[in-house]
């Protein structure tokens, strides 16, 4: 394990917060979305530096808000100056219509503009010249997802001395999806210029090895416990799998107040006996919410005993609606729920509830908390927090999860949670069925384990299992001249278990939540089924490590 002796300096996109402009005034807003969730409730303590666009075209308006935002905060912000072509080319056109569709295995969706890629190089030299200001040599330069998989290397030209990270939030494709790619081999090259690169799940990090093998065969790998090591022409990169986690206490405990529990009581007093099934996502295409609505008509087509009994409430935060994808999807959605609604409401029940707008964090939390059934159907995601967020607020132990093997969440919490192919219509809807008819102690069961594991995932533990992967100066830069591969992997190694992929990995026995996922799955503590018969035996598949 490495300390890191000086600061982290965190490079991402966004500011944890938003300048936005009003008739009124400049006022200061949060972030959404899942890396400024996570990093802001993991990076509590510890002094540093965040550096990122803060959502505005700079003006002089924006030092002092962004010194006053930092008053409460042990870091501080520090803001990349961006053009309005920049993010236009940049933040909605090169990452938002191409590589987050790609990695989302979209192609189709996907506009290969050169003119964004041209923009892409110059947006990330432009992230690096405020780092290479602000990092000394001590410090933990970490670069967060896909906008910036450039900068390292724009830093490394510039001279920067300081040791370098990359973690990649949402998944890597494999590589027949990956080549499309017109930029893909600079692209590599440049991510094996940090000295730790850190992937959502196993499949993520194999994706990328394998694009590697295939696309830069001079690449060297060798395959360590826990992570892998890679070499490129004299540098060498540490390769991990390192799932994101919440703040899990921080939840628990907001979720226990009597004003959230009062809320959550309200809510459900609106939807009276019925099972009240909770989508909560932002509006994105890769997060399947046609597909959950197509299926849960498909429940109420396939079993007209559940009308009147069942509810879904479909919360939507609105995201990147200047792309003309992210607007269809709009009418999509809402054109579905009204045709559901249509075929189905009786008096007095509305069986879609749907909400177009970011919920506040105790209004999110009552619905965790009111919700029986949560229902996470991604077509394919780096983790989901919200699965986690669920899990994390189900303070009675009575809600089910159902979540997507197609999200980082899925394998993690596969042990208590009901996992299905989101573009399975058949098979959510009858989990939906399966899930309402759960007995309680089936679901208290399930929910512990759940409550468990994501407890011990938690966003501390991410922080730190990514940091004690920092190889030392000295092994990055040779300093010794000598240092050898097997010094840069410190861990203890256990007995082999089955990975989360099937593959037979050896794992860390200092890692508890390893070891409690392996106790989960093991057929002593498996929680018996009070499920349909397909339901069942994709459990037991999915437990004994076949998905
Ligand atoms: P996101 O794609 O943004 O994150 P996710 O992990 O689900 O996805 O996080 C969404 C966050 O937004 C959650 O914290 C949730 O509470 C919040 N949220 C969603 N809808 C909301 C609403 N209507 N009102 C208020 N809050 C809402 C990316 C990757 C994910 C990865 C994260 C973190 O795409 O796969 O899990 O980064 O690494």
């Amino acid at each position: 394990m490495n300390e890191i002796k000086g600061r982290v300096i965190n490079v991402s996109n966004r500011l944890p917060v938003l300048i936005r402009r009003h008739a009124s005034g400049t006022r200061l807003e949060r972030s959404s979305g899942g890396l400024a969730t996570a990093l802001e409730a993991g990076w509590r303590d510890q002094p540093g530096v965040w550096i990122g666009w803060a959502g505005a075209t700079p003006d002089e308006s924006i030092e002092p808000l962004l010194v006053r935002a930092a008053r409460r905060r042990s870091y501080t912000l520090r803001s990349v100056a961006l053009t309005e072509e920049d993010i236009a080319k940049f933040y909605s056109g090169f990452a938002n219509e191409i590589i987050w569709p790609l990695f989302h295995d979209m192609p189709s969706r996907c506009n290969f503009d050169p003119e964004y890629w041209a923009t892409y190089q110059n947006v990330n030299r432009k992230f690096a010249a405020v780092v290479a200001e602000t990092a000394q040599e001590d410090d933990f330069v970490w670069v967060h997802d896909y906008h910036l998989m450039l900068t390292a290397a724009s830093l490394r030209q510039a001279g920067v001395r300081a040791n370098m990270g990359f973690f990649l939030h949402i998944p890597f494709p494999s590589p027949d999806i990956f080549e499309k790619l017109p930029w893909k081999q600079p692209i590599l090259k440049a991510l094996l210029e940090f000295d730790v690169i850190g992937f959502q799940g196993d499949r993520d990090r194999s994706n990328f090895v394998s694009c590697l093998e295939r696309l830069l065969p001079e690449v060297a790998v060798e395959y360590r416990t826990p992570h892998l090591l890679v070499g490129l022409a004299g540098r060498r990169s540490v390769v991990g799998t390192f799932p994101i986690g919440i703040d899990f206490e921080a939840f628990e405990h907001d979720a226990e107040r009597p004003e959230i529990a009062a809320h959550a009581a309200e809510i459900r007093k609106r939807v009276a006996d019925d099972v009240l099934v909770l989508g909560v996502d932002r509006l994105d295409y890769t997060k399947g919410i046609p597909e959950r609505l197509k299926s849960f008509r498909l429940l109420l087509r396939r079993f007209p005993e559940m009308r009147g009994h069942i509810t879904l409430v479909q919360v939507v935060v609105p995201s990147r609606e200047e792309i003309p994808n992210y607007k269809h999807l709009r009418r999509e959605v809402e054109l579905l729920v009204s045709q559901i609604n249509g075929e189905f409401t009786e008096p007095g029940w509305v069986p879609v509830h749907y909400i177009h707008r970011n919920l506040g964090r105790e209004e999110l939390l009552a619905y965790y908390r009111a919700a029986d059934i949560g229902l996470v159907t991604p077509l394919k995601d780096g983790m989901n927090l919200v699965a986690k967020e669920f899990c994390a607020a189900q303070i009675d132990e009575r809600g089910v999860l159902i979540v997507s093997e197609f999200a980082g969440a899925g394998p993690e919490l596969r042990s208590g949670a009901i996992i299905v192919n989101p573009n399975d219509f058949s098979q959510v809807a009858q989990a939906l069925y399966d899930a309402a008819h759960m007995t309680a102690e089936e679901k208290r069961s399930r929910m512990r384990l759940l409550r468990q594991i994501v407890k011990d995932h938690n966003v501390h533990r991410w922080i730190r299992s990514f940091l004690q992967a920092v190889p030392s100066s000295d092994q990055v830069k040779g300093g010794s001249g000598s240092a050898s591969w097997s010094e840069l992997d410190g861990a203890t190694v256990g007995p082999p278990i089955a990975s989360s992929f099937g593959s037979v990995v050896r794992v860390d026995q200092k890692m508890p939540g390893v070891a409690l996922l392996a106790s989960a799955l093991s057929p002593r503590t498996r929680p018996r089924y009070a499920m349909g018969k397909d339901a069942k035996l994709h459990l037991l598949r999915s437990a004994a490590g076949e998905d």
